[in-house]
């Protein structure tokens, strides 16, 4: 009775599922079911969406600012972090206030749409997020071998009929870098239609269970074993110069003498693969009429991230599987103009004071806050914002970085919860429930494996008075710019200096129009959202503003929708928009300075040499390693406070192969101490054979035992943090990215 229903995208991974939440009159969430209605998800759900209604309610959750640790006002709030943010500035500087944008921030309208901004109100140097702990290695190698770092390929699910897939485990983690609701249904669907799977994971995860073939692997050994399928390929005469790729491609040749010195031979005992199952591996892959090559997080995080980004990619384009129906493809999002001009990507146009680290997207590596925080000299950094992050857990030696964190004159955060990170903060500003909260996926549309779009107002009017998240952060920009302007002047300035843009650009369906002409015509509603119909109508589905649609419609391409706006998208699809399977569009992401695809980049060939000297002389390699893992009843550090999620079993385990337990003498529940470098902790063993001899794997985002935290659950299921160990000093050198596998530890028997 009262009962009402409401429809949303989930925000807590990457799947982008439909939910349809029902609301009781008091506007709590009551139940959470999956949108059977939804043309990408139909109906998918985990366990994860299936608590949002949890989550939304959870009574640990803030509601209002905290100053000094007391509830304050929102005027209170933004006024303490104005004079304390212009002393820090006036004092020491623009490049004092770092920020620091975590994960949940790419799940939300507002932060992508406004996380720029504040960055550049503040004019510092000092941005870090949580991408240079995770993905950072494949804005590198996509920079240079097709000149836009956004310009990923993903695997085209629905169609390939072989998938090789490395580092990931979309069971657990539904997926990455690949948006695809149901991603274990679309990995059965490729089996059943009799396309093969291969997983290359040190552990026999679910998703190598599923797998028709898992191949154990050393951690961090990926490039090798890339390599050396990049080098039979050569050798065996299997690169078929694919005609849609024929003379679009540089580096041929120079690939080819890089890749000679990793014959399968050669690489097989680093790896832990044989040279005949290289071999075969890359005759599969070449002989197989539609393939894709996949690696996510245990590719990149880890001393050859960016190599192996790479080295993904060369395959898919030596097998002709680039950028054609069921290999690697780009998507097309419906808010991205494809008329946009893109600068030839850089890297190291600045670097990070204490270590020299280059400038990678405008970031600098979180693996170097800690130094940047505590070394004393000019440009020190002495606060700091975050925006939905929690890096005290998820930065590499985090103990490390949350004894810094303790040590700044101040920090705000924008946070939910008061957490291992966010008990630093002098000034908390939480953003509202998610189902108070309006939903666009701007980041993980670009990666899907459709062309997807869907639009969710807020299920829950905000009361008066209570800021939304895109409120808190176009404040937020206006107040770090230290000018006292209004925040709506701030969607102005961008939506203007847009339509500026737009009407100039050559390609552009509004080229030569009046930008006033166009303001006008914009979508009532909030200026976040009269921001996002101007990108929709700009857009490749886009209306135009009623002048030329930018794209026409392929014959039996897609949905055959054009004419796309906020409205239209709103009212007429209220469950989501399915543009269509992914089309060939390499024209339209290319943008190299040659023009065409650099196959053999020169920062990634000089890297090589690296691989070569490894190879040569293998050092310490042999020693016990530690690599994560990822539960589908968890994300990241923040949803331990979820009472359903963290029923049962202890899942913050340390798992390792029988033959080292025997070793150590340790049987399951004993604790084992795991010390590096960079740490120690105690863990829980759990001995298990799906994990290879060698190796053993705890994973992320526990450790909620710290003091002055109020996640009151969480503390209850406290786990252990593997970042304890986890080394701020190991990077990969190309993107600044964060070694969080493959750490080198020794172990014993805790008494
Ligand atoms: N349930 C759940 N879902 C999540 C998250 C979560 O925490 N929980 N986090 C979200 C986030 S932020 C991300 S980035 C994605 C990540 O999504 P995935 O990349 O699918 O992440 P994982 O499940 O950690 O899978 C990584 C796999 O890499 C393996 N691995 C470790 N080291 C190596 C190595 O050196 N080589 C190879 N080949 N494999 C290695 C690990 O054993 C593991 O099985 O998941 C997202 N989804
Ligand atoms: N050892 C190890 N470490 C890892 C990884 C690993 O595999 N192994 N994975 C890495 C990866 S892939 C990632 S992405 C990072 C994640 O690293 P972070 O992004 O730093 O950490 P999260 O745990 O995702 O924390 C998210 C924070 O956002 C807050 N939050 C939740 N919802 C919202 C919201 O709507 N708005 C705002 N403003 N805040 C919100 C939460 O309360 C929490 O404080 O961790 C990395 N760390
Ligand atoms: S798979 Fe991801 S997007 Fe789908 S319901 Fe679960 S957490 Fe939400
Ligand atoms: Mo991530």
């Amino acid at each position: 009775m009262g009962d009402r229903t409401a429809f949303r995208t989930c925000p807590l991974c990457e799947a982008l599922c439909g939910l349809e939440l029902t609301l009781d009159e008091a506007g709590a969430v009551t139940r959470v079911r999956g949108d059977e209605k939804d043309p990408f998800s139909k109906g998918y759900i985990c366990p994860k969406g299936a608590t949002l209604g949890s989550l939304d309610g959870d009574p640990d959750r803030l509601a209002e600012p905290l100053v000094a640790g007391e509830v304050s006002g929102w005027d209170e709030a933004f006024e303490t972090v104005g004079r304390r943010l212009a002393e820090v500035v006036a004092r020491h500087g623009r490049d004092a206030v770092a920020v620091y944008i975590g994960n949940p921030t790419a799940h939300s309208i507002a932060g992508p749409l406004y996380g720029s901004a504040i960055v550049k109100a503040l004019g510092t140097r000092n941005l870090y997020t949580a991408s240079t702990a995770d993905q950072m290695p494949k804005h590198v190698a996509c920079g240079h071998m097709f000149g836009d770092p956004l310009a990923i390929p993903v695997p085209d699910l629905d169609r390939t009929g072989h998938l090789l897939m490395l580092g990931a485990n979309p069971l657990e983690s539904n997926g990455s870098l690949a948006s695809a609701p149901d991603f274990p249904g679309r990995l059965k669907a490729i089996r059943a239609r009799g396309g093969k799977i291969t997983v290359v994971d040190p552990r026999r995860t679910r998703t190598a269970a599923l797998a028709d073939e898992h191949l154990f692997i050393r951690p961090g050994t990926d490039a090798f074993f890339l390599m050396a399928l990049v080098h039979t390929l050569f050798a065996e005469d299997l690169v078929t110069s694919a005609e849609h790729l024929a003379g679009r491609v540089n580096g041929l040749d120079d690939l080819r003498a890089l890749a000679v010195d990793f014959a399968p031979e050669d690489v097989a005992s680093v790896t832990g693969v044989g040279a005949a199952t290289i071999r075969r591996t890359a005759r599969e892959l070449a002989a197989a009429e539609r393939a894709a090559v996949y690696g996510r997080i245990g590719t990149c995080t880890q001393a050859y991230g960016t190599l192996n980004s790479w080295l993904v990619d060369v395959l898919n384009t030596l097998t002709g599987n680039l950028d054609r129906a069921g290999g690697a493809m780009f998507p097309r999002p419906a808010h991205a103009p494809v008329y946009r001009r893109k600068r030839p990507f850089t890297t190291g146009r600045w670097r990070s004071r204490v270590r020299g680290l280059p400038e990678v997207n405008g970031e600098l590596p979180v693996a170097t806050l800690a130094d940047e925080i505590e070394t004393p000299g000019e440009g020190r950094v002495r606060a700091l914002i975050t925006i939905g992050g929690n890096p005290a857990l998820s930065a590499p030696n985090a103990a490390r970085l949350d004894r810094a964190l303790a040590g700044l004159e101040f920090m705000v955060s924008v946070d939910p919860y008061l957490n291992e990170t966010t008990r630093h903060a002098h000034v908390v500003l939480p953003p509202p429930r998610p189902a108070q909260t309006p939903h666009y996926d701007i980041a993980l549309t670009g990666l899907a494996v459709r062309d997807y779009a869907r639009y969710s107002p807020p299920a829950v009017p905000l009361p008066e008075g209570r800021p939304s998240e895109a409120d808190i952060l176009a404040r937020l920009a206006v107040t770090a710019s230290g000018t006292g302007a209004d925040p709506a002047r701030l969607d102005e300035m961008i939506i203007r200096a847009t339509l500026e843009k737009a009407v100039a650009l050559p390609g552009s369906p509004v080229l030569g129009r009046e930008p006033d002409e166009l303001r006008k015509m914009l979508d009532t509603g909030t200026l976040t959202e009269q921001r996002l119909d101007m990108m929709l109508r700009l857009g490749p589905y886009g209306d135009a503003f009623g002048g030329e649609p930018a794209l026409r419609e392929e014959p039996g391409g897609a949905s055959g929708v054009t004419g796309l706006t906020l409205t239209r998208l709103r009212t007429e699809y209220p469950h989501g928009l399915d543009l269509g399977a992914l089309k060939p569009r390499l024209d339209e992401v290319l943008c190299t300075t040659s023009g065409r695809i650099e196959l053999c980049p020169s920062t990634c060939a000089a890297d090589v040499d690296r691989l070569r000297s490894a190879l040569r002389d293998p050092g310490t390699s042999g020693g016990m390693v530690l690599i994560g893992r990822r539960h589908l009843r968890s994300n990241n550090s923040w949803l331990h406070n979820v009472p359903e999620l963290v029923r049962g079993s202890n899942t913050c385990t340390l798992q390792l192969n029988p033959a080292d337990a025997d070793r150590l003498g340790v049987a399951a529940g004993d604790t084992v101490r795991v010390t590096s470098r960079a740490g120690a902790l105690e863990a829980v063993a759990e001995p298990t054979d799906t994990i290879m001899a060698g190796v053993v794997s705890l994973p992320h985002g526990w450790g909620h035992d710290r003091p002055g935290t109020r996640t009151r659950v969480a503390s209850r299921h406290a786990g252990v943090n593997a970042n304890a160990v986890t080394d701020e000093q190991e990077i990969d050198p190309l993107s600044g990215n964060a070694v969080l596998n493959g750490v080198p530890v020794t172990l014993e028997a805790a008494r």
